[in-house]
């Protein structure tokens, strides 16, 4: 039997040393160990032997499946090798001393306008927070006061994914984790809680000029003693002025939000048409921009504050449409369509 080994070890040597690709290698490597290959064939004929015989055979077979899956391993690691070195010769020569025909990269319109929004907001004691895209209907709905089966659920299509998270589809979602995060500091040191968190939301609906899937909301809160309207008021007015370097002509219209009371949409007048109407507007002449309002006082006790001492704002800016507004773009679309030649128009002008 020893010299059956010898045989086949012999001859695998011989094939192995005239391949020259690796489908060849994988053809003989399959004719060796596979199920049906020569080696495992061996294991085959030990019935007829005695038990010891078995033993010292079934410890030579299993040496030679090492030795042959090794030396298969090396060949394979070789034609590797040699097929790189193959693609290099290949490969047209290099000239380095060409001059490098190189365009400038600039950033995305909608981070450039987050970007200069952050720097408003830090500027009048704002921190900005980070947070997840996908969360939890806890985080999305309940703690904003949406319990289930709520019909304002309905106002926003959500993905769900199949472990139950969804889609995070309003930066609301961080609401609560924010009031839990600084609501020590609130409480103990008489910090306010000053934030905003820009993120990217995702709904399941048909898109058109000013409606994407995927878009860009800037959440803000402000939550102390005796915050008010005039509060939230103020700082719409200061971040729009700034965002734009000249007085726009906006509205404040009573809104519906579960988490907010009283709420409010505040629209822009459209600067696509000037105010006129168009498909940018859906022909109202304005643009829905930020909804905003008073925090509910469930949803400041979900964050662990109490309402009867606390009060607070809270707004959504939607940031895709700000950046519209300032670079008169009239279709949301362009802004996700990935074109080069769309994107490079806009200057880094908020670096
Ligand atoms: C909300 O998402 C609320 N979470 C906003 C809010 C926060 C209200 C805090 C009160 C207090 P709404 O669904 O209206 O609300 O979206 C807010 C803004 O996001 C809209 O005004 C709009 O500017 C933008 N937006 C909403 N859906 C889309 C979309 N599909 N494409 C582009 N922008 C959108």
């Amino acid at each position: 039997m020893n010299s059956k080994i010898l045989e086949l070890k012999k001859q695998f040597e011989n094939e192995l040393s005239s391949i020259k690709d690796l489908s060849e290698l994988e053809s003989v490597r399959v004719s060796y160990l596979g199920k049906k290959g020569s080696v495992t064939d061996l294991l085959k004929g030990m019935k007829e032997l005695s038990n010891e015989e078995k033993k010292s055979f079934g410890q030579a077979v299993n040496e030679l499946k090492g030795a042959v899956a090794e030396k298969i391993a090396e060949k394979t690691e070789e034609l590797k090798a040699l097929q790189v070195q193959k693609e290099i010769e290949l490969m047209p020569e290099f000239d380095l001393s060409m001059p490098a025909r190189l365009t400038r990269g600039s950033y995305h319109p909608i981070t450039l306008v987050q970007r200069q929004c952050e720097q408003i907001f830090k500027s009048m004691g704002f921190t900005v927070e980070d947070y997840s895209e996908v969360v939890t209907d806890y985080e999305c709905f309940e703690s904003v006061n949406i319990p289930k089966d709520h019909p304002a659920r309905d106002m926003q299509d959500t993905y769900y994914l199949t472990n139950g998270q969804l889609l995070k589809s309003q930066t609301s979602a961080a609401q609560n984790a924010i009031l839990r995060k600084y609501k020590k500091s609130l409480v103990e040191d008489g910090v306010p809680i000053k934030a905003i968190f820009p993120g990217r939301c995702f709904r399941n609906e048909a898109t058109d000029n000013c409606h994407e899937n995927t878009f860009f909301q800037m959440e803000g809160m402000m939550v102390d003693k005796d915050i008010s309207i005039s509060n939230l008021i103020y700082f719409m007015k200061t971040m729009l002025s700034e965002v734009f370097q000249k007085d726009i002509k906006v509205r404040l219209r009573p809104g519906f939000f579960p988490f907010v009371e009283p709420g409010f949409e505040l629209d822009i007048s459209c600067l696509i048409c000037g105010g006129e109407g168009c498909s940018s507007c859906k022909h109202s002449g304005w643009l829905e921009l930020c909804p905003c309002g008073m925090i509910h006082p469930e949803v400041l006790r979900m964050g662990g504050i109490d309402p009867e001492e606390y009060t607070g704002f809270a707004f959504g800016l939607g940031l895709t449409r700000l950046v519209m507004m300032k670079y008169g773009i009239s279709d949301i679309r362009d802004l996700n369509s990935g074109s080069l030649k769309v994107m490079s128009q806009f200057t880094d002008d908020a670096e």
